[in-house]
């Protein structure tokens, strides 16, 4: 399954059929929110694959509460990792990508990097989160640490999820947000602060598809307000980009933009060919190397 996939007739409603939001995805089962707020316990028709929290899907009502998802209307975006054998798809219709990040435990940068690679290679807005700012001694390297992320455009915004989210809800206004990150960033924790009924949400949703771990298992769509809604995630230990090909990724590394095309061989990887402009810029201070490090760790090659 790729990116640029549409899956099924887009937009054509069943005849005897509902559409919904998928609105939980956990596996092969899936809660799907119907036009009129009602949820229904759903699984996929036959071997259909890749299913994501946020899709649009026709589904035909099996029993009471329950549906078989039989298609899903063709999507605006869909963020997704993979690795040489398979595809994991994160959530689909989003138009914001929030990493959230935190001093402690101690996080990435590599896979803050992929975050951002992925919502660039995708055409999707791309915000960074700093939680926990409540831990003001060990917050101040990790602050440093990312001002080049804002340097580069990102918007960065400092909170406490325990605190006051408040300095998050503008950037939320009008977007479908997908919370991503390591596992204990505080990515629930935010969503329980934006939206404290969520809580018992979390309970009631975590007794229905939850093994019973403390831990987020499942993507979970909730809605902020009519335009605005926001999806919280599984921790993520790795960020796979198996399925972008090295030109995509040049072009996902934004402050390369520039120099791309003026290479001396236009199939230039940027690792230790002669007349590099990536790598020219970087000499020059002009692309930061820890950057330049990330990408050259990400297409594989030896930065010695
Ligand atoms: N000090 C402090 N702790 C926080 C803050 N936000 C979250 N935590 C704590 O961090 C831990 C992890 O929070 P979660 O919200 O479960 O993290 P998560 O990113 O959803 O984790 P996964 O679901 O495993 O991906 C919990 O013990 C929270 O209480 C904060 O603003 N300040
Ligand atoms: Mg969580
Ligand atoms: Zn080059």
């Amino acid at each position: 399954m790729g990116n640029g996939k549409r899956t099924d007739r887009p937009g054509k409603p069943l005849a005897q059929g509902q559409q919904g939001r998928v609105v939980a995805a956990f596996g092969r089962r899936f809660l799907v929110e119907l036009a009129d707020g009602a949820v229904l316990d759903c699984v996929s028709s036959g071997k259909k694959r890749g299913i994501a929290c946020g899709d649009r899907v026709g589904l035909k009502l099996t029993g009471p509460g329950q549906g078989v998802i039989e298609h899903v209307v063709a999507r605006t975006s869909l963020l997704y990792r993979s690795d040489p054998f398979r595809t994991k798809v994160i959530a689909a219709n989003v138009t914001q990508v929030v990493v959230v990040l935190a001093a402690v435990p101690s996080f990435y940068e590599d896979l803050l990097n992929r975050c951002l690679i992925a919502a660039e290679s995708t055409h999707i807005r791309a915000l960074i989160v700093l939680n926990k700012c409540d831990l003001t001694e060990e917050t101040e390297q990790a602050r440093e640490q990312l001002r080049l992320y804002r340097g580069l455009g990102y918007p960065l915004v400092e909170l406490s999820a325990k605190r006051d989210v408040g300095p998050l809800r503008p950037h939320l206004e009008g977007h479908t947000s997908v919370l991503v990150g390591q596992s204990g960033m505080g990515k629930s924790s935010i969503i329980n602060a934006l939206l404290p009924e969520a809580a018992a949400e979390t309970r009631e949703f975590s007794q229905a598809l939850d093994s019973g771990r403390h831990t987020t298992t499942y993507t979970r769509l909730y809605h902020l307000d009519r335009e605005s809604h926001i999806i919280d995630s599984p921790g993520l230990q790795e960020f796979g980009l198996h399925h972008l090909r090295p030109d995509e990724i040049d072009h996902a590394f934004v402050e390369f933009r520039p120099y791309l095309g003026r290479c001396k061989f236009s199939n230039c990887r940027h690792v230790s060919e002669p007349g590099c402009a990536v790598r020219q810029a970087a000499t020059e201070g002009r692309i930061n190397g820890r950057r330049l490090a990330a990408y050259l760790r990400l297409i594989g090659a030896k930065t010695a």
